[in-house]
């Protein structure tokens, strides 16, 4: 593979993994930039080279059944056409966060052995995104009605993109999600070619990507070839070889991936980002700063601290932006942005002070990783955990 051709990118984020480049921002960047997490500290994740796509022509949107309806569209002109509706006068703009899969996978290797990139907390941002809603993409393309074309076997928009990946043996990264997900009248999955308001950049998928809110990161394929829609769900490596959540049980040995669907919503999530995991201070006040989120557009409930490793709780206050810049109409809303909370405490001694969220559908983080380890090291959301020390 050649890697002589990556992207800049910011000194300070901390790499994982060179080649592929997989990298994230330290947690105090990450919680103290902004509510918007800005797109030099947004962590990257890749699975080949950062691809170099200068045709922009490529763009195009098939069918399951080619020879009836194929349609390409430069992705400037399908921007020009949407602009030329009536209920889209421009480019939407939505404030979605996604999450790797693969969050905090290092703390869930210290339990046993997992494979995959190592992940502090930070492999998740927050980012404004705009293009165009793929419903309205779909309809544009004539593809507005289920029914028309369900029978005809058509359940599943499949992203194809242009890189390349040792796991697909050289060929491009590609995932699937289920049509309806993508059509539904409130549906927020969003073609994207603008990040924060600027243009996508190489690392995050320009020109086009897609972005799946509520959904592991690894269903939001960057740098768009083609969308298709087809009867079965994508067959790609990373569909079905890869992002499952098995039980702790199941090892390398005893694998069967056909038993287990596709990881899609995240579960529940909250993270102290202030503290490292070993933390030493004076005795005093400590404040314990994080963000909380779930998947599926579940909002954040609440978010409950514990300074005395789980003994006691209090509820921490908590802050969500309601309204994002570059709106006219304002009638965005938050439900796919993270919640940021704090809670404060005074401490003597050595303690454990542990962060747990509750989504609006009453799930809660579980509270021991044992319990949800997995060979692949993916959907760490125990309840996080930082030592304190305290120097007298
Ligand atoms: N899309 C392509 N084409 N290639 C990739 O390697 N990685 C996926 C997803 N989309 C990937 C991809 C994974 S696992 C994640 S978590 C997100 O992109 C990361 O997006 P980001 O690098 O823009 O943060
Ligand atoms: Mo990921």
């Amino acid at each position: 593979s050649d890697y002589s051709q990556e992207p800049p990118r910011h000194p300070s984020l901390i790499i994982n993994s060179q080649e592929p480049f997989n990298a994230e921002p330290s947690r105090s960047a990450l919680i103290s930039s902004s509510y918007v997490t800005p797109v030099d500290l947004f962590y990257k994740r890749n699975h080949g080279p950062v691809p170099i796509v200068d045709d922009i022509e490529r763009f195009n949107i098939s069918t399951f059944k080619p020879s009836k309806c194929q349609i390409s569209n430069n992705i400037y002109s399908a921007k020009k056409k949407i602009s030329n509706k009536i209920s889209l006068t421009s480019t939407t703009y939505l404030l979605h966060i996604y999450q790797c899969a693969g969050n905090r996978r290092t703390a869930m290797s210290k339990v046993k052995t997992v494979k995959g990139v190592g992940w502090d907390v930070c492999a998740i941002g927050n980012a404004i995104w705009g293009g165009a809603k793929l419903a309205d993409v779909l309809e544009l393309v004539g593809i507005p009605n289920l029914a028309s074309i369900t029978p005809l076997g058509g359940k599943h928009v499949e992203f194809i993109s242009v890189d390349k990946c040792k796991e697909e043996n050289g060929g491009p990264y590609k995932a699937s999600i289920p049509l309806i997900q993508a059509t539904t009248s409130d549906s927020e999955v969003i073609l994207a070619y603008e990040m924060n308001g600027e243009p996508l950049n190489r690392d995050h998928g320009y020109p086009l990507r897609v972005i799946v809110p509520g959904v592991i990161g690894a269903r939001s394929v960057k740098w768009l070839d083609s969308i298709n829609i087809i009867a079965e769900e994508c067959q790609g490596f990373f569909m079905q070889k890869d992002y499952k959540m098995f039980p702790p049980k199941i090892s390398w040995e005893n694998i069967d991936w056909s038993t287990r669907r596709p990881q899609m919503d995240f579960p529940v999530q909250s993270v102290i980002c202030s503290l490292e995991d070993v933390t030493q201070v004076k005795p005093g006040k400590i404040t314990a700063h994080g963000y909380a989120v779930s998947g599926g557009g579940r909002g954040i409930e609440r978010v409950d601290v514990s300074f005395d490793g789980g003994k006691t709780w209090v509820e921490a206050s908590r802050y969500q932006k309601t309204g994002i810049p570059y709106v006219a109409d304002d009638k965005s809303n938050d439900k796919w942005a993270w919640v940021l909370f704090e809670a404060e405490a005074e401490i003597s001694e050595n303690t454990e002070i542990v962060a747990k969220a509750v989504d609006i559908a009453a799930n809660v983080q579980p509270e021991n990783v044992e319990y949800i380890w997995n060979l692949r090291g993916i959907l760490n959301t125990s309840w996080h955990r930082i030592h304190i020390h305290t120097e007298h």
